[in-house]
């Protein structure tokens, strides 16, 4: 009994250590697109890896330059000691860098890295990012791979890739897409790029939509884009010019962004996506910050999230549980 309330005690008293341990420390965590599941996920990772080593926090929607350098503001108001952020634009860069500095905020950047005045990349601020161009020429051969499978004639397919080139990671990932399946010895002038003004569904719905009356010939598509909302897009452009979904294949990127459409209950033109590691970029930014924080250990200044899984319709519920990602 004695050692019952002894065991008591001390939990009681390690219970009220970590609570004040939590009050104390507060870290930030800005994310561009609150929308996609993506930073869903990372936030969510964050969060509890917060709860299991003693610390809040703070979650803030940044689209565009004018919050993130508000939000920031508000984040020293609030005492936090530094944040992590997925940057709505990699020139804003300078900027962050400058506030942060000023209010004595400690800074890691996750997915999208910063660019300096001269667009070079700001290698000094420490960054968590997946392997873009791996995972991209990974697309690219998974959609090699599909194509076989159903016998499509190569002289009737055509390739569209949605690019979103001035985001360095994009680039990388499609670029990474086109070289691999050129590799695999699809004819590139059968591959057609277009822009997207932004990056979502609508956008890449408007930039397929002009591609596709650029080319009335081709009998059947291969979408290529720089994550799931990118393919998409394309995915609901062919369908709206009256391509059916055996004649269409799309591949995306971030696999929590696809559960919605592979959950449909027929097949769409969206064939599969390309899971990496959200969870790991959640906890390994944080924790970076943390240890820089509370420890005053310096991070290092990459870190490079590899693997991905292709999910399908046959496989993503179970894939997704397998990483701890529900689904
Ligand atoms: C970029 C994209 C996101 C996600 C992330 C890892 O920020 O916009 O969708 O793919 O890289």
């Amino acid at each position: 009994m004695k050692l019952l309330k002894k065991v008591i005690a001390a939990a009681l008293v390690a219970g009220i250590a970590g609570q004040a341990l939590a009050a104390d420390l507060k870290l930030g965590y800005l994310v561009k697109q609150p929308e996609e599941p993506w930073f869903q996920t990372e936030w969510a990772f964050a969060e509890k890896t917060g709860k299991e080593l003693g610390f809040e926090v703070i979650k803030i929607a940044t689209p565009d330059g004018e919050k993130t350098l508000a939000a920031i503001d508000s984040l020293a108001a609030n005492g936090a000691k530094g944040f992590v952020i997925c940057t709505p634009d990699p020139k804003l860069g300078p900027a962050i860098m400058a506030k942060a500095k000023s209010l004595g905020l400690k800074v890691v950047a996750v997915d999208d890295q910063f660019v300096n005045a001269k667009s070079a990349p700001m290698t000094e601020v420490p960054l968590v990012m997946m392997a873009a161009s791996k995972v991209g020429e990974r697309q690219g051969k998974e959609l090699w791979t599909e194509m076989k499978r159903r016998g499509w004639k190569l002289e009737e397919t055509g390739v569209m890739a949605i690019t979103a080139n001035e985001l360095d990671t994009a680039r990388r990932r499609t670029d990474g897409s086109m070289s691999a399946l050129k590799a695999a010895g699809f004819p590139a002038k059968q591959i057609f790029t277009v822009p997207t003004k932004s990056n979502d569904i609508p956008g890449a719905l408007d930039a397929g939509n002009s591609l596709l009356v650029q080319h009335p010939n081709v009998k059947n598509w291969l979408v290529i884009g720089m994550n799931d909302n990118t393919v998409l897009g394309g995915v609901r452009a062919t369908e709206g010019n009256g391509f059916k979904p055996e004649k269409v294949i799309g591949i995306g990127i971030n696999g929590v962004d696809a559960v919605t459409e592979l959950s449909k209950s027929k097949a769409t033109g969206f064939y599969g996506s390309l899971l990496p590691s959200p969870d790991v970029h959640g906890r390994t930014s944080i924790t970076m910050l943390y240890d820089w924080v509370a420890k005053g250990k310096e991070p290092v200044k990459f870190v490079e999230v590899t693997d991905a899984v292709l999910i399908t319709r046959d496989n993503f519920k179970a894939e997704l549980k397998k990483k701890g990602l529900g689904g």
